[in-house]
């Protein structure tokens, strides 16, 4: 199915799919032998996931986490500065008019001569900065989480299944950060360290804290501040990148997670375990199978220090993502507060 490449060159030709799709969008006769998997769990029309373990209950219970009252930011500045995929051009911040056109004598001043001000734009990927993957980003065999056919996903409408924005008033709750780099003694994991779940347990048993049903789980390697300590960048786009282990997969599924945010590119070891595997072997377990949203490129050197200022790694969590329409994922500034 689909074009194929012969000898290196791409060939035209093209056969189309055997199969039908439903007026729900769903592929007809799919049936997803992975394990494990989440479809179906929250119903046959289900487009939230994971995201579905935070009930209200819980959101109630996080709040008493709240203590201090203190804030602190998980998102790296959204500028032109930041590590953006290579798949993906990077922020352009552009000013529409600005004060100083004012002291230069702006037209805009014809149409209101008292008010002065300013006014801006950002054209970037939604996927460019600290972000949430939606549920539609990652799919194999044309399907989607839930079962979703790929072409819901299309460039007139967008993401019209699994887009980010079912999720707008979710992804607050308990936070839990496991300070994986700390536990190791280390600034920074290094590129190709797959995280296991003994490491999970590990870290958490030492910093005192549990991980279970509905929680936000944010894990601190240390290699999106590499990325800001290096002069030359290249070797930070080479190099790999420390993140899950494909054992990890089950852990989650069993903790019952709601979300899970690395502050590094993509979540998962780079490059993978098996070298045989397809490339993002976990975003297509984690995404299309758990139905988990992914967070990445977050910055967790400030909550880490407050957590081991205060000796406590639970917080309340607020990062809903931006309520952006038919969209495949979404940048934010995730508060945490203790
Ligand atoms: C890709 O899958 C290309 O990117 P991300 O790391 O945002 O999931």
């Amino acid at each position: 199915m689909g074009r194929t490449q012969d000898g290196g060159n791409w060939s035209l030709a093209w056969t189309p799919p055997d199969y039908t799709v439903d007026e729900k969008g769903k592929r007809v006769g799919y049936v997803n032998t992975s394990q494990p998997n989440n479809w179906g769990r929250w119903g046959e029309d289900d487009q939230r996931g994971t995201a579905n373990f935070i009930t209200p209950d819980m959101v109630k219970a996080a709040a008493a986490l709240v203590r201090t009252g203190q804030t602190v930011s998980c998102a790296i500045p959204l500028d032109a500065s930041g590590p953006v995929h290579p798949s993906r051009p990077g922020v352009v911040h552009l000013f529409g008019y600005t004060g100083a056109d004012f002291t230069v004598g702006s037209q805009l001043q014809l149409i209101a001569p008292r008010i002065q001000g300013a006014d801006d734009y950002i054209f970037m990927p939604l996927q460019g900065s600290t972000q949430w993957d939606s549920l539609a980003h990652i799919c194999s065999d044309d399907v989607m989480y839930n079962g979703y056919w790929i072409g819901n996903t299309e460039s007139g409408g967008g993401a019209g299944r699994n887009s980010i924005h079912q999720l707008k008033t979710s992804l607050a709750g308990r936070g839990v950060l496991l300070d994986l780099a700390r536990w190791q003694g280390a600034d920074r994991l290094e590129p190709g360290v797959a995280i296991t779940p003994d490491d999970l347990d590990a870290c958490a048993a030492e910093q005192g804290v549990t991980v279970g049903t509905g929680d936000i789980l944010l894990l601190r390697t240390g290699h999106v501040p590499w990325f800001y300590s290096l002069a030359d960048k290249s070797e930070f786009w080479t190099a790999g990148s420390p993140g899950l282990g494909r054992d990890c997969v089950e852990w989650i599924h069993r903790k019952e997670i709601a979300a899970v945010a690395l502050d590094n590119i993509a979540t998962e070891v780079e490059p993978a375990e098996d070298p045989s595997d397809r490339l993002y072997p976990l975003h297509i377990r984690l995404i299309r199978d758990l139905g988990l949203t992914l967070g990445e490129v977050w910055w967790l050197e400030d909550l880490a220090e407050a957590c081991a200022a205060e000796g406590r790694y639970e917080f309340f969590l607020s990062a809903p993502p931006l309520n952006v329409t038919n969209a495949v994922g979404s940048p934010l500034n995730p508060i945490a507060i203790l």
